[in-house]
């Protein structure tokens, strides 16, 4: 495998001005033909002497080749491994080829493949390759027409990006149409789909008084399922005009949802492609959850029509370019049209569950990666959450309007353009006349600093706060230099009041937001108080760790009252955190109580709304625990989570009743307090609240409601043999994403044996396949990343489990297994016993035949 280094970049030496493409749609192949109009680029120092031309392609069948219409003879080209060679002897040319493709054999997903009997495409990072020869990468921006032929009666629609130019009928009952897209584009954004869809149309007027048509592709029967899609659609088209004055250009925008899909959502230009996951929504069908999950995608796939399509990357080590900002933005938007502190709480749950897990681990990448050997193994937490709080710590530097003022300069420079992560800092920077030389250090380096902060009384009323930064050696860097980190910090009284202080010469403020710039620095704080308590961090201002000593009464204090609601909420993570990742091998008595008494605070506080006590009580997840350590004792860790489990259950039992009993779960915050308190019942004890489950399954009006219930009942001793189980299924068997959570359910059962049982009845299941990304995430990754219980057996056999899908995905997708290759990667921090178990799944894996780049590259980082 070779490795691309970001050193190493260079212009193309030639550039494709315009792509003309025609497509033969076939029941067993497709015949793809290419006409580009290809110039030498002035950027690039050796294209004057016409250096050889290198198009990429994978698995294509060259049936003809020509340039300016004469046809090549085979000493005129050279074909490599996934590359054809041939020599320009003119600066101006254009290359045609007609090559073969096998889209209903293309098991990678990626390319033109077949999903449920409809052609689709997914190109980005490197796919486009496997459709036709190519300069496959991003700063290569052609102008597109597309003609697509096929079966009338099996592909009425045969969609491309842009709008339509001409369609017309063909002999054998074919049918042809045509697309142009005005906007040049990089080939990652080309996308065809052809079949025979159900579609819901809309309409969207601009801010400048455009109208422009909206069209929803879905199965056939699905149209009931696709209203709430369009409206977050229409919303985010809203929000992006008004938040930061951008318009929608073409005349038509198109979302397409299909069941095979690698990744959430594609933001082809004009004609996105979903995963069903992310359209189909209906109270019937979705939660609470997915309802944001669908909002959230559709915003971030639209989004990216100015943040990725109009500006895009240079190369693919500036993807944070794009989808570090994009993720920002999706994440306002939902702040804006959901409660803004429990949209935060969720944002830094998967930051310090998976990112720091990533920072810590073999993989660790700055967000702007200096090598890969495949891309795809790059479309990580780090690149894309750690990249939004990369952008969010501008925004906090710089606030609202100077923030607006750095993207409108982006955009004025870069609209059309292929450019890079150091351009738009360099935006923000000139913009807003600031200095980000040390800024750009959250760009080269990888790792999660940790800030170690200290309170100092000097005198009455004057403190002094010592902040140290640190930061772990990652494997490819050894010694870091100082972050610019910006701390949002207040100050509250031993009865948990907000006070007034004021930082070195400043004024008095209830808020401020320190910038540490140094390995060691000092502030002088004054305040008029014999106590105080730092609440730091405020809103997760910078993606670090913070360590402060607090004492358990002081995290209590905070947890119950701290203004800030996202560090009311952290200061009880933090609370437990420290509990549960002590060294001592139970909790004491003293321990659960304190726990217990301010859990009993946060559910009888009439003033906090119901989503937010559903966060605050629940345990810091098993993964964030484990993210946040160097070194655990897994073993030790299930036991007192378990412990404090039971007790808070036991404990508050009448609590959890009351809520259960008298709260109407008439929204979304309702719904999900209650069915916490379902979950905390069914621990206390199974027997006694089994029957609420059972009701609560069988008269569920809702997806929130029915689904919470199947997962307690999953949960639960006879969970497989349940009738609520099997009843769940008979209901839901036809309808696909329903099913998914079916799975997932199962797979979380933490009796020993899930395994056997995943084997033999969930993976031979009819409605389970390989082949199907939802279902394997379902399965597979939920059971790996969320029943640590199991999947940490000391049997080894949930490692076991984990190895043989990788194996067995490594040749059908490969994406996917490199994807699930990756719940490896936190081995080094574990026991002895279990280090050897992984590792020896690890070898095999890494010596099997055939073994793809995506696997390679994780397994092997992995075991060095
Ligand atoms: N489809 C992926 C996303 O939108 C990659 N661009 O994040
Ligand atoms: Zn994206």
């Amino acid at each position: 495998p070779v490795v691309k280094f970001r050193k190493n970049y260079k212009p193309s030496p030639y550039l494709i001005k315009n792509t003309e493409l025609i497509f033969q749609l076939f029941e067993d192949h497709v015949l793809v033909s290419a006409s580009l109009n290809i110039e030498s680029n002035p950027k690039s120092a050796e294209s004057v002497n016409l250096p050889p031309m290198e198009l990429d392609g994978v698995a294509l069948e060259l049936l003809e080749i020509s340039i300016d219409d004469k046809e090549l003879s085979d000493s005129d080209y050279q074909l490599k491994q996934d590359l054809l060679i041939i020599q320009p002897t003119t600066a101006q040319f254009n290359l045609q080829t007609l090559c073969k493709i096998y889209p209903q054999k293309n098991t990678s997903l990626e390319g033109l493949y077949t999903s449920g009997g409809k052609f689709c495409t997914q190109c980005e990072a490197e796919g486009f390759r496997k459709i036709t020869y190519y300069l496959d990468r991003p700063e290569i921006m052609s102008a597109f027409s597309v003609r697509i032929e096929g079966d009338q009666q099996k592909y009425p629609l045969l969609l491309s990006n842009g709008n339509p130019a001409s369609r017309g009928d063909l002999t054998d009952g074919r049918h042809f149409v045509e697309w142009h897209d005005p906007f040049p584009k990089p080939c990652y954004l080309f996308a065809l789909v052809a079949g025979d869809l159900d579609c819901l149309e809309d309409e969207f007027t601009t801010m400048n008084g455009r109208k422009v048509k909206l069209e929803l592709f879905v199965d056939k029967g699905k149209l009931d399922q696709c209203q709430f899609a369009m409206d977050s659609l229409k919303a985010s088209m809203r929000w992006d005009e008004e938040k930061f004055g951008r318009e929608y250009d073409l005349d038509l925008y198109m979302v397409v949802a299909v069941s095979d899909f690698n990744m959430g959502a594609m933001e082809n230009k004009g004609l996105n492609i979903f995963n069903t996951k992310y359209v189909l929504a209906n109270e019937k069908t979705a939660t609470d959850a997915d309802f944001e999950g669908v909002e959230r995608v559709i915003a971030h796939e639209y989004f990216h029509n100015w943040t990725g399509n109009r500006v895009t990357c240079r190369d693919w080590f500036q993807l944070s370019l794009k989808e570090g900002l994009t993720v920002f933005r999706d994440q306002k938007f939902s702040e804006d049209m959901q409660s803004k502190p429990v949209q935060r709480i969720d944002q830094v749950k998967i930051i310090r569950s998976a990112q720091f897990a990533e920072d810590s681990g073999p993989m660790a990448h700055p967000i702007r990666p200096d090598s890969y050997i495949e891309m795809n193994n790059f479309y990580t937490v780090t690149v894309y959450n750690k990249g939004a709080e990369v952008i969010n710590m501008m925004h906090t530097l710089l606030g609202e309007a100077g923030f607006r003022k750095g993207m409108d300069l982006y955009f004025e420079r870069h609209d059309g353009q292929a450019v890079t992560c150091e351009d738009f800092v360099r935006a923000m920077e000139e913009a807003n006349d600031v200095d980000w030389t040390q800024f750009r250090n959250w760009y080269s380096q990888a790792g999660t600093p940790l800030v170690n902060v200290k309170l100092t009384q000097l005198g009455a009323g004057q403190f002094h706060l010592d902040c140290e930064q640190s930061c772990p050696p990652t494997p490819e860097q050894q010694s870091k230099s100082p972050f610019m980190i910006p701390i949002k910090t207040g100050f509250l009284d031993a009865a948990g009041n907000s006070l007034k202080f004021k930082v070195e010469q400043g004024d008095w403020t209830d808020e401020a937001l320190l910038i540490l710039t140094e390995n060691k620095q000092s502030f002088k704080i004054e305040c008029d108080a014999e106590q105080i308590i730092p609440s730091l961090l405020r809103d997760f201002s910078a993606p670090i760790k913070l360590a402060y000593e607090y004492s358990l009464t002081q995290l209590a204090t905070q947890f119950a009252s701290d203004p800030n609601s996202f560090n009311r909420w952290d200061a009880g993570q933090n609370l437990m955190s420290r509990l549960l990742l002590s060294n001592s091998p139970t909790l004491s008595a003293t321990d659960k109580e304190i726990v217990e008494q301010a859990f009993s605070a946060i559910l009888h506080d009439e003033q906090l709304d119901n989503a937010l006590k559903a966060l605050a009580v629940q345990l810091p997840s098993l993964n964030s625990l484990i993210g946040q350590s160097d070194k655990v004792d897994l073993d030790q860790l299930f036991n007192k989570s378990n412990q404090l489990k039971q007790h808070l259950a036991k404990s508050l039992e009448p609590v959890w009743f009351s809520i259960y009993n008298t709260l109407a779960g008439d929204n979304a915050g309702a719904r999900w307090l209650r069915n916490v308190a379902l979950s905390y019942l069914l621990i206390a004890s199974e027997a006694q609240y089994f029957e609420l489950a059972a009701n609560q399954i069988t008269h569920a009006t809702n997806m929130t409601d029915e689904l919470a219930a199947l997962q307690v009942i999953a949960k639960s001793k006879n969970g497989f043999e349940s009738e609520y189980v099997e009843q769940f299924y008979q209901k839901w068997q036809n309808e696909d994403l329903v099913l998914d959570k079916w799975f997932s359910a199962q797979v979380l059962n933490e009796q020993d044996n899930v395994i056997d049982y995943i084997r033999s009845s969930l993976l031979e299941h009819e409605k389970f396949s390989i082949g199907n990304p939802n279902k394997v995430h379902s399965v597979i990754s939920t059971f790996s990343a969320n029943n640590l219980v199991q999947f940490h057996h000391a049997s080894g056999a949930g490692y076991a489990l984990l190895a043989d899908l990788v194996i067995q995905l490594n040749q059908i997708n490969p994406q996917i297994a490199g994807r699930l290759a990756t719940q490896f990667n936190q081995w080094k921090k574990l026991d002895s016993n279990r280090q050897t178990l992984i590792k020896s799944q690890l070898s095999k894996i890494i010596s099997i035949d055939a073994l793809s780049n995506d696997v390679f590259e994780v397994v092997d980082k992995s075991l060095k």
